[in-house]
This record gives structure tokens, sequence and C-alpha cells, in this order.
């Protein structure tokens, strides 16, 4: 976490940082290492979200992201805008074709890996018996067989490559990496996993980043 507070004119970035799409944010404020401020916004407390974050974000969801004057909200908007507006390593591949590679990993990664393998498994496996509540084994029945899907497409991407782009790290492998920190604490997704040795070692340079250890959820 960023503890020193930057000076005005970097980046504030409103969530939590036990938020998925904030820590993808903060991956790549860190990968391209611009110093940022991130400002508490609980948007699951007791008394509501805070009227002034229903401004930034009229969704109401985390993160919110201001840059000087200019406001942004939706993390593929935002991790697109730091990757161009500042200096650092390229996030984003110059050609063509893996470019919309990684688009559409990005895309796979909000469309069926949150939604399914965050909500559908982790959500439903692991916080909701921690609060005493039953999983919907319908809900957890989808989600498994997404989940199948989801790890066989992601491991094809990897096939002779390190990142899920080529060679270097990109947005794309910053997109999963947190859904995946969750999903993965669900031991039958583990098991899942582990039957692609790629995804594995994949996962292990993930782990590595210090962006990655440095974005640890407080709780
Ligand atoms: N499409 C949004 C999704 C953001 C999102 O769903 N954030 C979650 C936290 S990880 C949230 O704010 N959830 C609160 C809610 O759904 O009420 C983005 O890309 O930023």
């Amino acid at each position: 976490m960023v503890t020193e507070p930057a000076s005005r004119k970097s980046p504030q970035l409103y969530g939590a940082d036990y938020s998925v799409y904030v820590r993808i944010a903060r991956l790549a404020l860190l990968e391209k290492g611009v110093a940022y401020d991130l400002v508490p916004v609980d948007i699951f407390a007791e008394d509501g979200i805070p009227a002034a974050h229903r401004q930034r974000h009229p969704f109401g969801k985390i993160p919110a992201f201001e840059h000087g004057d200019f406001h942004l909200y939706e993390t593929g908007a935002i991790t697109r805008y730091v990757d161009e507006a500042f200096d650092g390593p390229a996030l984003q591949p110059a050609d063509a074709k893996t470019r919309a590679r990684m688009n559409q990993i990005i895309s796979i990664a909000d469309g069926y890996v949150y939604p399914q393998m965050v909500w559908g498994l982790y959500v439903e496996c692991i916080e909701k018996p921690k609060r005493g509540e039953t999983p919907d084994e319908g809900r957890v029945e989808t989600a498994r067989g997404v989940a199948r899907i989801t790890l066989g497409v992601l491991a094809g991407f990897l096939s002779e490559q390190q990142w899920m782009c080529g060679d270097t790290l990109t947005l794309a492998d910053l997109h999963l990496a947190p859904m995946i920190a969750y999903a993965l604490e669900v031991p039958e997704l583990r098991q899942m996993f582990a039957e692609y040795g790629n995804l594995g070692d994949w996962w292990q340079m993930v782990t590595a980043l210090e962006s990655f250890q440095e974005t640890q959820p407080s709780s």
C-alpha cells in the first residue's frame, strides 16, 4: 500500500484494498511506477455508499480515479489510461492482434472469471459459510462448469508463452490476477487449476511480482 501521501498532482484512487477491481488498478499504477494515493471508500459500510462517492461513481462501485481534473471510473478504462498517460514499461502490446488478444482476455475476466469464479465459487463456497450461510448449489454448479471452460481457455492462451499475451506482462495478467487469487482459495478450483502446469507456472510469476505482494488485501 502507498503510505506516504503522493503529491497533489498524483492520481487518487478511491476504494478498498479487499476489492478485486481496486487491486487491478493498483497493480497497473505500481507496474508503471506511478505514485498515487489510495483514498479509502467502503461501499459495504452499514450506512451505505457515501454521497461523495456517488458523485464520483454513479453506479456506486469501486474504484473511482482522479488525475488532476480528469475523473474516470471502470477499471479497464483506468488501467488503459494509466498505461498510456504515464511513463514506464508498456503494459499493452503494440501489435494489433496481440492487443486484441489482451482485450479479449480482459473481457473474459470481467464476463466469466469475476461473476463465476469469484462470486459463484469463492463467495458461495468460502465467504457464505464463514457468515453461517448455505451456498446456493445451483449457482455453484453453474460456476463450476464455467470455471472448467475458463481454465482450459486460459491454459490455451499460455501455450508456448510465459505471460497471457507473450513474453511480457500486460494488463491481461494484471486484470486476471486478483480474481484468480480469490478463486484459488476454493479447494476444488485449486484442483482444477493444478491440472494445467502452465497455469501454475504463470501463477508463480504473478505471485512473485512486487506489485502483487504489495497489494495483498489487509483482511
Ligand atoms: N465494472 C466495474 C466493476 C467494479 C466492481 O464491481 N467493483 C466491486 C468491488 S470489486 C464493487 O464495487 N462492488 C459493489 C457492489 O456491487 O455493490 C469496473 O470495471 O470497475
